[in-house]
């Protein structure tokens, strides 16, 4: 057995008005708990310290640049990433990023247990739009705020095992967890802020939105045999719901422990890396059964083209 004890720390919401270290604060309570169970990794949601403020709408740059971090650790994360070091425990966590060359990016960043980041990943898929949009109930501006990463989908040989991250709207695109499945990865972790109301069609119901949640991270790990550890910024931020159901979900695709709060809240489970073998070798053995002369269209189409009628 190789055996990660992960930890998913939901975090309930994050008001416009709430500093980083207020923020924090709620973290260093979680990850106490995290360290009092004997974890060896905590996972955090994506833009872990500050609230959703792509549903803000902002044309002045400067205010902009206040949400984003430009550097990691910063003098708000430092005594996250003291604690963490102290007690031989790993983290990944979400935040925006600005880069010393002015790059803004979403990002999703794992340490190692002596407190080194060892994997960063910066999100693909970008969901919403960039300009103000007077149809929607809310805005979703992360293609005004944020570049498409530019980084791939790497995986890291990582706390004895080799983990992948990905963020929120990348867990509903097959191709998210493929190339990290072509890598072997064993573990993905991911986190998100997902409305529980669709801006753009009122009447879609929250249980569809939560079941859509599980569906994707749960096909996910199972057509890769991996495990997945899925992680929300939860309840109403400003007025603005968030869907919770944080879940961790095995190599079957299915979930073994899962958030009942729309809280800061803690799931534990211990993930056995060797379970992601007898799925990697029958079943999902890639290289036994995998037909890429029939998948060019994957990478050589990004929309959809029906046929002539
Ligand atoms: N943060 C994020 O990626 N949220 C998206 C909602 C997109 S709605 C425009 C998600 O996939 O959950």
């Amino acid at each position: 057995m190789r055996t990660i004890r992960v930890a998913a720390a939901q975090m309930g919401p994050i008001q416009k008005a709430d500093s980083r270290q207020a923020v924090v604060a709620r973290m260093l309570a979680l990850l106490d708990q995290a360290i009092g169970q004997g974890c060896d990794l905590i996972v955090y949601p994506e833009l872990t310290l500050t609230t959703f403020f792509p549903r803000w709408y902002m044309t002045d740059q400067a205010e902009v640049d206040t949400w984003f971090e430009r550097a990691m650790p910063n003098e708000a994360t430092r005594p996250l990433f003291d604690k963490a070091v102290a007690h031989k425990i790993a983290l990944s966590l979400g935040y925006a990023e600005l880069t010393e060359d002015g790059h803004h990016f979403n990002t999703q960043i794992l340490t190692d247990k002596a407190g080194t980041i060892v994997g960063k990943y910066r999100k693909v898929h970008l969901p919403g739009h960039a300009e103000y949009d007077p149809e929607r109930a809310f805005q979703h501006l992360e293609k005004r705020y944020f570049e498409p990463g530019d980084l791939g989908f790497p995986v890291w040989r990582a706390l004895g095992g080799i983990i992948g991250m990905a963020v929120c709207n990348d867990r509903r695109w097959p191709e998210t967890y493929r190339v990290m499945g072509l890598q072997g990865v064993e573990m993905i972790v991911l986190g998100y802020n997902t409305p529980s109301v669709n801006s753009q069609k009122a009447e879609e119901a929250g249980d569809l939105r939560m079941f859509h949640n599980h569906l994707v991270v749960q096909a996910g790990a199972y057509q890769n045999s991996c495990w997945v550890v899925s992680v929300a910024k939860a309840g109403v931020e400003d007025g603005h719901p968030l869907i919770a159901g944080s879940a961790i979900v095995n190599p079957d695709g299915v979930i073994v422990a899962q958030a009942k709060t729309e809280g800061d809240e803690l799931i534990v489970h211990d993930c056995d890396l060797d379970a992601t073998r007898f799925g990697k070798e029958t079943i999902f053995n890639f290289a036994r059964h995998r037909r890429i002369e029939h998948y060019g269209l994957i990478t050589e189409r990004t929309g959809a083209i029906p046929p002539p009628e």
